[in-house]
Formats: structure tokens, sequence, C-alpha cells
């Protein structure tokens, strides 16, 4: 250890200082520091959901979590609802957590802020064994151990219309009829996204009446809806999903296109 002045020698003077040093008890002290040396994420078979509590006590200290999800079979999307919290002991540090796949691909990096309400996610698994990875947040200094709790469910979730090759991107939009049928679907996980398409007669003017809303459920998630002809037309979007049934809807004039003008693609997606 070596203390010394900082700088601007020029303009010294003599100051006292005090220092202290001592070793103190850890939970784990370069245990999981490195994804090779993964901890388990111990399952609770009752609560069917992995679960561990653990703290950044040191600097450098990364926390890495292997999550055995090989092993675990669904029969519709293997979604993992990830919740992650402090215990209060150290309010305004910054946690980082981040989610790999077997491959390495990031499928979550989340910064959390000490003292904010608990963080939960539904993120979609990807293939293998995946790792969960706590550390200080970027630029974040640790001063004081900063304790956490983690805890990582399996979920089973239909989606029928996510099987391969799902409905994604425009490319892969599901057709719908024009008509008063409603087509049942699910947003199943962060950042699925569903679209569609709807082929219209463009021989006259129309108005088209979109209507989306959770049959009176409760919503849990924040549903948006993008009608798109060739570039974004019109957005309609509930900002607050959870207080309640989501309805939404809306009416489109479309001009009858020039007959001779190439058919036109129009679609609508859902995030
Ligand atoms: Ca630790
Ligand atoms: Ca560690
Ligand atoms: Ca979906
Ligand atoms: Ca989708």
């Amino acid at each position: 250890m070596l203390i010394e002045d900082f700088g601007r020698n020029d303009a010294d003077e003599s100051s006292t200082y005090r220092i202290s040093a001592g070793s103190v008890p850890v939970g784990e002290a370069n245990g999981n520091d490195s994804q090779e040396q993964a901890s388990s994420l111990p399952y609770q078979a009752a609560e069917q959901t992995y679960l561990e509590s653990g703290a950044l006590e040191y600097s450098g200290d990364q926390d890495w979590y292997h999550l055995p999800l090989s092993g675990v079979t669904t029969s519709g999307l293997k979604v993992l609802d990830i919740r992650f919290d402090d215990t209060g002991a150290n309010p305004d540090f910054r946690y980082q957590i981040s989610l790999t796949d077997a491959a390495g691909n990031v499928l979550l990096s989340h910064d959390y802020l000490g003292g904010s309400t608990a963080y939960q996610t539904e993120i979609l698994a990807g293939d293998g064994d995946h790792y969960l990875l706590i550390q200080p947040a970027e630029g974040q200094l640790l001063t004081a151990s900063a304790p956490y709790t983690l805890s990582v469910r399996v979920l089973d979730v239909d989606d029928p219309a996510e099987a391969a090759p799902g409905n994604d991107d425009i490319n892969t939009a599901e057709a719908l009829s024009p008509g008063p049928a409603w087509t049942s679907a699910k947003i199943a996980f962060r950042g699925d996204h569903d679209w569609y398409s709807l082929a219209t007669d463009t021989a006259v003017n129309r108005v088209m009446e979109v209507f989306l809303d959770t049959d009176g459920q409760m919503s849990l998630a924040d549903y948006a809806v993008s009608i798109m002809l060739d570039d974004q037309l019109h957005k309609i979007y509930d900002s607050n999903g959870s207080d309640g049934p989501t309805e939404l809807k809306t009416s489109l004039y479309l001009p009858a296109a020039n007959p001779s003008a190439p058919a036109t693609y129009r679609g609508f997606g859902a995030f």
C-alpha cells in the first residue's frame, strides 16, 4: 500500500490522515467471478423457481450463475421470468444484470438502481444452458456490500404464432381476413413483435377499422398497434396496459390506388 500526494506538487502543504485496513467475511471471494467458475442457481422445487441471494462485495466482484436450461423441456415457448431486487441496503448503487445463452448471445442487459422497486422481465430463452451475470454497472464504484436477490422461473408459454418462422418481422406477417372475426394471439415475451398483413381491394376508396382488445381481461403488457403502408401511417397504444383491460381502435381512410400501380402492401404490427 502506498500513500502519496496526488498531483499539484508545487503547492503541497503537510496534511495528516489516518488509514485502516482489515479483512471481513464475505459470502464468496472469487468464487464465481468468471463464466467458467459460474455457480449453479439453486432450484426450489416447491416454487419451480431458481432462487439465490448474493452480494457484490469487493472491487472486481462478478457473480456468474449457471442456468441448466438444456435439461428443461417445454411444449411451447421457453420463457424466463427473471426477477431482481436489492435489499435496500445500498440505495443508489447501480447493478447490471446480463443474460447470455450457450452461444454467448446477450439476451438481456439491464441496469438496476438500488432502492427502486423489484425488476421483473420475461425473456425468450435461446438454445442450451444460460448464464446470468450480476456486476456493478459501468462506472459504478463499490464502497460497501451491495446485496441482492435473484429468481428465475421457467415458463412454458403457448403462442402458436411464434412457431418457426414466427411472425416477428414484416416478411413473415400472418395474413388476416377482413371482417368481424377476431384473431387471438399473445405478446409472449419482452420484444415480441406480431406482424399481420391485410390485403385490401384498392379499386374504390375505403375506410379500414382496426380493433385490438384483451377481451375484458387485465392486460399484462403495454400494447401498441402500428398500421403501415410503405411507411408508418398511424400508431395507437396504451402506455399503461396494467391498469385494466386494453381496448384500442382506429379508423383509417384508404384512398383508391391508381389501377396501373403495383399491388400495395398493407400490414400492421403490435408489440
Ligand atoms: Ca459476490
Ligand atoms: Ca463473485
Ligand atoms: Ca406473439
Ligand atoms: Ca411474434
